[in-house]
């Protein structure tokens, strides 16, 4: 076993997660002498310099230092300023997020048109009726054509999505009027997400844009082109080929590890892979070679995204999210961890030699030194899923490791789309906004908040999230979740009609009456364009303005860390939305650039961003901005009304 040395000063795990699961299994990583990026994370001591982003390493005249406490005391080499040094590096982080979600977006798109044209044949078309409406919502005729012509006409228009050079994306034909004039006078309305990559990394090169207003356009254009392009095309397409989620029990957390199973877990982002392992493990002969082997069958469960993605459209079984993918290669119980892209941590591979697991890469865009690398194709799948199969079989039958699997696991509801939140609150054959928007003008939903994002080993697991959505349900917010922050809520028993109890007293009538919960999950961190569509429908269902500027809403993500958790942010900031991000900022305060974007881009007529540590902090900002609009809206003395309405009926029937 190759074991790391234990650190001199280790802080009680239970610093280190909320999620108990996750806590038992860093307890016996510490006692097998394997250490776990949750350790890793907090004796890691950034540099002051760039966690502020006050250093630039753009040319090579540098790398240019400057002063955070003091940040306009000097300049580069070249004459930039703290302002144009923080605004090129944001940007390039919000540029390599959109460059994350649209090349898994492209490749989504691949694979719809080798569906359409026959190219691919193990993968079909699920949801007919979602083509026909996703091809209508941006002008393509469906009338008298067959699936594989509207398929076809619909892969030429989203191909735009990413090559066009002029014009306007696709999906921007979805965005409330209002919004999109606004974007058009800004001249930030995304073309082609090729090229907004493009230019945003053009434009941050030495010698370039060096105006950070005129930058932060740019990095606004390059976000929406994540949202409103290169997401939503994956999420859209998604849906369309292996089917939309509607609501269903799944189970969360490493209890769904079965000891008597052979285990295999997929975690990233594409579904493409994970769906070609669910078609094998349902063949009966590899069943039954696991039989031989002495196992009672073999057990598929998710992590991270793709899990999350999953389980919402399957139901299969989720182990945890970010902060626990380590962790539960601890257990000795996971055979093989099968990845794909994004958010896989390098040091997977270490953890899973310490406890014999197969890590097993599958993309060309992906490959980890020291796993073992089986590539998967669409247009042969099984050739990489039924080696995968006989890898994790084999090793079960031959397990060297003591077998330690937490007994945790929470059921919850799962499954929610913008689709579904119509039709539940607006029934079968009146599907419609309206009936939240009157929930929300009346006053029993303050307003929506989507929380979302990462877990990050700088705070306690799960924790902001979770402390978080207990105090926005409280005051009456409705929460819409995608991402590992939905797995923390889903493992702390918040995604059950049940919780209502837990909401404040509108919103809890609210779930009582439909039968909902107060969090809805809504999948992946590229779903989050299912809350850009949901927040579009309550614009246009009417009575609470006319942009999505004008929502009773904000958005947050309490325990970000990736860079593509800063290009949705900014794409929910262009579109409109106070966003707010826990653990820190990585801009210094007291600048130009960190004023233009905490407090200037709402002033032009944007969102917003927001940032603070502690949970209630965060719910207090969201919750001021929702009573500022309700307030700008005229709708703030319903709310008053309705709850003192409500006591009464309440004190009434005691
Ligand atoms: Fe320094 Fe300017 Fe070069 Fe950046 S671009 S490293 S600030 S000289
Ligand atoms: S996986 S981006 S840690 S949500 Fe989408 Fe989770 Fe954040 Fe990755």
């Amino acid at each position: 076993m190759n074991k790391e040395k234990p650190s001199k000063k280790e802080a009680p795990a239970t610093d280190r997660t909320q999620c108990e699961a996750t806590l038992q299994m860093l307890e016996k990583a510490r006692r097998d002498g394997v250490k776990l990026d949750l350790d890793r994370g907090f004796e890691m001591k950034p540099c002051p310099i760039g966690e502020e982003s006050a250093c630039c390493k753009h040319c090579y005249m540098g790398p240019c230092r400057l002063n955070s406490r003091d940040p306009y005391a000097k300049v580069g080499i070249c004459g930039a300023t703290i302002d144009t040094i923080m605004s090129r590096n944001f940007g390039r982080m919000v540029a390599t997020g959109s460059a994350s979600h649209n090349d898994h977006g492209m490749h989504i798109l691949k694979l719809f048109r080798d569906i359409v044209e026959g190219d691919v044949n193990d993968f079909g078309i699920e949801d007919t009726a979602k083509l026909e409406k996703v091809a209508l919502s941006i002008g393509i005729e469906v009338e008298g054509k067959t699936v594989k012509e509207v398929g076809i006409e619909l892969c030429n228009e989203l191909e735009k999505t990413f090559s066009n050079v002029s014009g306007e994306m696709p999906f921007t034909r979805r965005v409330p009027e209002e919004t999109l004039e606004h974007w058009r006078k800004n001249g930030i309305v995304p073309r082609g997400a090729m090229l907004e990559v493009m230019e945003l990394m053009s434009r941050t090169h030495i010698g370039c844009d060096q105006d950070y207003e005129n930058l932060t356009k740019q990095i606004s254009r390059a976000a929406l082109a994540d949202g409103w392009g290169g997401s939503m095309v994956a999420t859209e397409l998604s849906d369309i080929m292996f089917g939309t989620p509607a609501p269903l029990q799944a189970e969360v957390n490493m209890g769904v590890l079965k000891e008597d199973h052979v285990n295999i877990i997929v975690h990233g982002h594409e579904p493409a892979m994970f769906e070609g392992m669910l078609a094998a493990v349902n063949d009966s002969f590899f069943i039954d070679m696991a039989k031989d082997k002495g196992a009672k069958g073999i057990n598929l469960i998710g992590m991270c995204c793709s899990g999350a993605e999953m389980m919402s459209r399957h139901g299969v079984p989720h182990a945890g999210n970010f902060g626990s993918t380590e962790a539960v290669i601890v257990t000795g119980a996971v055979d093989a961890m099968v990845v794909d892209i994004q958010c896989i941590k390098q040091g997977l591979a270490e953890v899973a030699k310490c406890y014999d697991t197969h890590l097993i890469t599958t993309n060309p865009r992906c490959h980890i030194e020291g796993a073992t690398h089986i590539e998967f194709e669409e247009k042969a799948p099984r050739q990489c899923t039924d080696e995968i199969l006989s890898k994790a079989i084999a090793r079960y039958a031959t397990r060297s490791m003591p077998v330690e699997i937490p007994k945790q696991v929470q059921s919850g509801i799962h499954g929610f789309t913008h689709e579904y939140i119509e039709y539940m609150l607006g029934g079968t054959f009146r599907g419609s906004y309206s009936p939240l928007n009157d929930n929300i003008i009346n006053g029993r939903i303050r307003g929506v908040a989507g929380v979302v994002g990462c877990t990050n080993p700088k705070v306690k697991q799960d924790s902001v999230h979770v402390e978080l959505v207990r105090e926005l349900i409280k005051k009456d917010v409705l929460v819409l979740q995608t991402g590992c922050s939905q797995i923390a809520l889903a493992k702390a028993g918040f995604l059950v009609p049940e919780a209502g109890a837990l909401a404040g007293p509108g919103l809890s009538e609210v779930c009582e009456t439909v039968g909902m919960p107060p969090v809805l999950g809504l999948g992946s961190c590229v779903d989050n364009t299912r809350i850009l569509i949901a927040a579009s429908a309550m614009v246009k269902a009417g009575g609470l303005g006319n942009s999505i500027a004008d929502l009773p809403a904000a958005g947050a993500a309490p325990e970000w860390m990736s860079e593509k958790a800063l290009a949705i942010g900014q794409y929910f900031v262009a579109s409109g939305v106070y966003t707010v991000f826990g653990i820190g900022f990585p801009i210094v305060k007291s600048t130009r650039f960190h004023d233009l974007l905490f407090n200037g881009l709402e002033e032009q007529g944007f969102g917003k961003w927001g940032t603070a540590k502690d949970p209630v902090e965060i719910a207090r900002l969201m919750i001021e901005h929702i009573d500022k609009k309700r307030q700008q809206l005229g709708i703030d003395k319903a709310r008053e009304r309705t709850l003192v309405d409500m006591s009464d009926r309440r004190e009434i029937a005691s």
